[in-house]
Order: structure tokens, then sequence, then C-alpha cells
């Protein structure tokens, strides 16, 4: 395993300037389909763009279907020098998290081999140049501001420090890596994974609710879905960002913007007409209830369905009819300012999956995919008292407090914003070293900051059963954002949430939320009985491990108005006040 684990780290370690731009050569046209190569190297990737997943996939897929891993080894080396460089870095991730005989390598983050899609360009110059002149530094004597891609002057950046958070980048990067719209071939069928679609609804719905709980910290009204394409954009991003080799700026997007038809592929336009049809289509079948297939087959509306035929993945139940609504509107909100090329813009954020959460717009873009989903699940029967109810057990108190601190008043928990140190000498892209005298291994370290929160633990007193958090948690509800060193040959490595944002940052003052807790029954819960599990990611190869639907007992509509009347029916329920107090900044020592 060490070996391959060092393999790893070479297949993305300092990479070499872009060359030339050239086709692949003979040797991919050989084994690969005659569309590769398409993309020259030193073009921009994204992986909203119709073909160039489709070219991406054909490369993974291939390296997946590799029988030998010295095989895999021996095409990723021929490789590296030929594909663009985008595509090679998605295709090898790929291929390395779906491969049999790779299971349980950990990848370098993806914010260390391209640090150019997560820190500002200014930062990135500042690192090297301070780098080359000192050998080991952290950038200046305070840290590089975190909060240096807009000015107050614009409401939307007093968030901006959530959103261009590094690992919540990573964590969506790597999170659409785990579940490729395009999917993965096995045997003669390409597919997508247990409960793709939905998951795909659930896991942007949580991060929309996290959002939101955060602008309401911040006295910002709740996220307004994108719905009317006609109206401008209000809300701007510059995101201060370049694309791998720094020659190319990812393009600011001014406020008051149209969505706008893009030509970019002349011979493939997308355009706003067809994504509103296809929306309309969408509207249909969640309204009738039911797809229809190609053959004009009604099929049933399924939360897991509809996610497939929104986004859309390779298991659309109609591509054709329901087109690609999700993945066409990142394509155009990336393009808005230059939706014919005729600037040769590397395009907007919106554009990537590493770079998307940081502009305002991917909330109000995924509220408006959400709300289809909502729509669904409004058609739904509300769930029955036996759906909710769990005969013989009660929950008598649940208290949570902090563990770690001199603040431990009951039910509040404590945030505050601290210094995250990144060494981003492993940038794949690295532009070539000006200094040969300096050495390779030279750290190259940006300090930023990110939101964390001091420890707590939970106490639940249920009877007949008396079991502590600890306890509970590897029953059911596994944990977000495994840990370093803690990846299991059966889990999707670093996939979860990140565990430093796990609360939200709430206020001074203290901002008060209500926390639920639901005694359920495991045997109805477990589709095989495992007792594990990690609620964004699923397990590798397996069933997702709660047959629940994703977002129990909230996704459907309920009688009760508040959460109190709500829980005070249900023994096996339970809801307590808190409040989160946000403490400030607290600098490293
Ligand atoms: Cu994750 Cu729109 O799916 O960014």
């Amino acid at each position: 395993m060490n070996s391959k684990q060092n393999d790893v780290l070479s297949f993305f370690d300092n990479f070499e300037a872009a060359a030339p731009a050239s086709a692949p050569g003979a040797f991919i046209r050989e084994v690969l389909p005659p569309n590769i190569g398409r993309l020259a190297r030193g073009e921009h990737f994204s992986v909203f763009k119709r073909e160039h997943a489709k070219e991406a996939a054909s490369v993974y897929n291939y390296l997946i279907s590799l029988d030998s891993y010295d095989d895999f080894k021996a095409k990723v080396v021929k490789f590296r020098p030929l594909l663009n460089e985008g595509i090679y870095m998605y295709a090898i991730s790929m291929a390395l998290l779906h491969r049999a005989d790779t299971v349980g390598i950990l990848l370098p983050p993806s914010w260390q081999i391209n640090p150019k899609s997560y820190f500002t360009s200014e930062t990135i110059l500042h690192a090297k140049r301070e780098a080359h002149c000192r050998q080991d530094v952290t950038v200046g004597s305070k840290p590089v501001p975190f909060f240096s891609t807009g000015t107050v002057r614009d409401a939307e950046f007093k968030l901006a420090w959530w959103r261009e958070d590094v690992m919540l980048n990573g964590h969506h990067y790597h999170w659409h890596e785990v579940y490729p719209y395009e999917g993965t071939e096995k045997g003669n069928k390409t597919e997508t994974k247990d409960r793709q679609g939905e998951l795909f609804y659930y896991m942007h719905q949580q991060m929309i609710a996290r959002y939101d709980a955060e602008r309401l910290g911040v006295g910002l009204m709740r996220v307004e879905p994108y719905v009317n394409w006609s109206r401008p954009i209000q809300e701007g991003y510059n995101p201060h960002l370049t694309d791998y080799y720094g020659s190319k700026r990812f393009s600011a997007r001014p406020a008051n913007m149209f969505l706008a038809d893009s030509w970019q592929d002349p011979q493939k336009p997308v355009l706003v007409s067809e994504l509103m049809y296809h929306y309309n289509r969408l509207l249909d079948a969640v309204n009738t209830g039911h797809f229809k297939k190609v053959d004009n087959e009604k099929i049933e509306v399924e939360i897991d369905s509809l996610g497939a035929a929104v986004e859309s993945s390779c298991s659309s139940p109609n591509k054709a009819l329901y087109g690609s609504v999700h993945n066409d509107g990142h394509d155009l909100l990336a393009q808005v300012t230059d939706p014919d090329g005729r600037y040769k813009s590397a395009g907007g954020v919106m554009g990537a999956t590493e770079t998307a959460v940081r502009d305002p717009i991917f909330f109000r873009w995924h509220k408006f995919i959400d709300n289809l989903f909502v729509l669904h699940k409004l058609n739904l029967k509300s769930y029955t008292h036996e759906d909710l109810n769990l005969d013989g057990v009660t929950i008598h108190s649940v208290r949570v407090n902090v563990t770690n601190s001199e603040n431990c008043e009951e039910s509040v928990l404590t945030t505050r914003m601290e210094d995250f140190t990144v060494d981003i000498s492993h940038d794949m892209f690295l532009d070539p070293d000006p200094d040969p005298q300096a050495s390779p291994n030279t750290p190259v370290n940006v300090k930023v900051k990110k939101i964390n929160h001091d420890h707590f633990e939970y106490k639940i007193v249920i009877k007949p059963i008396d079991l502590t958090y600890d306890q509970l948690k590897n029953r059911k509800f596994g944990k977000e954002g495994e840990g370093e060193g803690t990846c299991l040959a059966d889990r999707y490595c670093e996939c979860g949430w990140p565990e430093h944002m796990l609360l939200p940052r709430g206020t001074e003052s203290g901002m008060q939320f209500d926390l639920f807790v639901m005694a359920t029954d495991w045997s109805l819960d477990s589709p095989d009985n495992l007792d594990r599990g990690t609620s964004y990611c699923g397990l590798k190869d397996e069933k997702y491990p709660d047959s629940r639907s994703m977002g129990f007992p909230f996704d459907r509509e309920m009688e009760d108005e508040t959460i109190d009347t709500f829980t005070t029916r249900f023994p096996n329920m339970y809801s307590t006040p808190i409040k989160i107090k946000y403490t400030g900044y607290k600098a490293s020592q």
C-alpha cells in the first residue's frame, strides 16, 4: 500500500509547465476513442461542459478497466505529458477512487495540488516570493487576509469567508469525483451509484441550509432562488483566481449581468430557451408524477430518478426530454461574461466543482434546483404516526455542553475564527523554479483563517437504554469529515462535510437554534444491518447505509406548525433550544 501511496504523490507532484498545445499522439489514439485530445493542453477544463466531461469519462473508464495496477501506473505515466492538464488531474483522481486495487489510497487534497483554484492569485504570488527569499516561511508576519476578494460595499462579502473556505470547496470537488454524473463503466454498462440522484439533491440541500443559517447570523435574508432568467443577476463576484498555470484569470462577473445563450462551441450551442424547455418538462414530470422515457413508457417520479434527471446524470430517465438543466446552468452562468468566447475568457468559477461554491450565484442556482425536489416532496403523503413513532422508547432529556472551554454555559456552543496553514509546494502546476539553488522541498506556506468550534458533547437519556453520543454515533450517525489517518478501505476517504464547519458561526450575543433528537428502529433503518455510516458520501461499492429517505423526518410536509408541537406528540423525539455564540478571532500562538 505504501508504494502505491507514494506513486499517487508522484502522479500529481510538480507537473511540467504547460507544453505547447498538441494533439495527443498515436499512442493515445490507439487505446482511446477518437474524441480524446479535443481539449488541448493549456485550455481550461470544465466538468460542466458536456464535451469535456465525456472526454474525461473516456479516460477514467479506460484507466479503471486496466487489469493490473502496474499497467495502470504505466499508462498514467504515458498520459501525463499528453492529456489536457485538467482532464489528467480529474481522470487520474477518478481512476484512483474507483479502481479495486487502490481502495484506501488517500488522494492529496485538491487544494494542495491545485492551489490556484483555492487561493487568490495575489496570495500565491506573495507566498512564492517569500518562499524563494526565505526558504521556509509563513507568508508575512501576519496571516494573509482571507477576505481578499471584495469589500464591505458588497453585502455578499459578509460571507466570503464561508463560501471561500478551502476545505468546503475541497469537499464539494471531492464529492463530485465520488459521484460523477457521467457514471463509471461496469461490464458493458455505465452506472451511477446507489441513491446517487437522491444524494445529489440531499448534499446540496444541506449546503444551502447551512449557508442560510450563516446568512441569518450576519443579518442577510435567506438565499433567493435564481428563477427569473430574464431579470439581471444582482450579485456579482470576482474570484481573483487564475487557472492552473496562472496564465488565465477566472472571469469576474459584474453585478446585473443577464443569462445569455452560449455559442462558444458553434456546433453545440447551449441555449437559454432550451434550458427553459427542459425545466418545464421537469416541472411537468413532478406535477404529473411520472417521467416519459424515450419509448414513451411512463415511469413514476421518485427522488432518486428526479435527481438523475435534474443534474443530469447518465441515469437520467430521458436526456433528450429533460436535458441537463443543472449542469447547463452552471455552464451558462460561468460563461455569462463572454458567451460567444470572443475574448477567450477562462469563464467564471461556476464552471468547476472546486471553485463554484465561492460565488453567491451558486447558492441561488442550487436553491432554484432544490425547489424542484421540494415540489416533488410536497406531492408525497405526510409521514404517518407509525412512520414516526417508536413504541416503548422515550427520550427523557438531551443536553449539550462545551467540553474544553472556560465558557461552559448549559446549552451554549461556541465558535471562533482561527488560523490554518497550508503548504502549497505540491502545486502540480507550479511554475518552474526560478531559483535553481532552492531546495525542491521548500515549503510554500499560506496562512488563512477558518471557522471552528469548541468541542462539545451530547448527553442523551433514552429509556430503556442510556447511551452516550460516542456510543450512538458508532451505531448510526458516522462522522463527517473523516480525520487524517482514519481512512478505512470501505470508505470514500476525506469525503465528508469539513468538521471545522460543523456548526454555524452564530452571533456574538448567541444565535438561537433547536437541537432535535429522534430515536428510530435500527432494524428498519439499515438496509443490511451494517452498523456504520457516512451520511454525505455513502460507502464504497455498498448500499447507502440508511434506508430512510434522506432528510427524514423533515423531508415531507407535516401538520405541526412548530418543532415543539411536533416533538411533544412523540416520546421518541426531543427538542431543546440551544445557542451558538461567536467568540471572535483567536490568533494562533
Ligand atoms: Cu455541486 Cu451544482 O452540483 O455544484
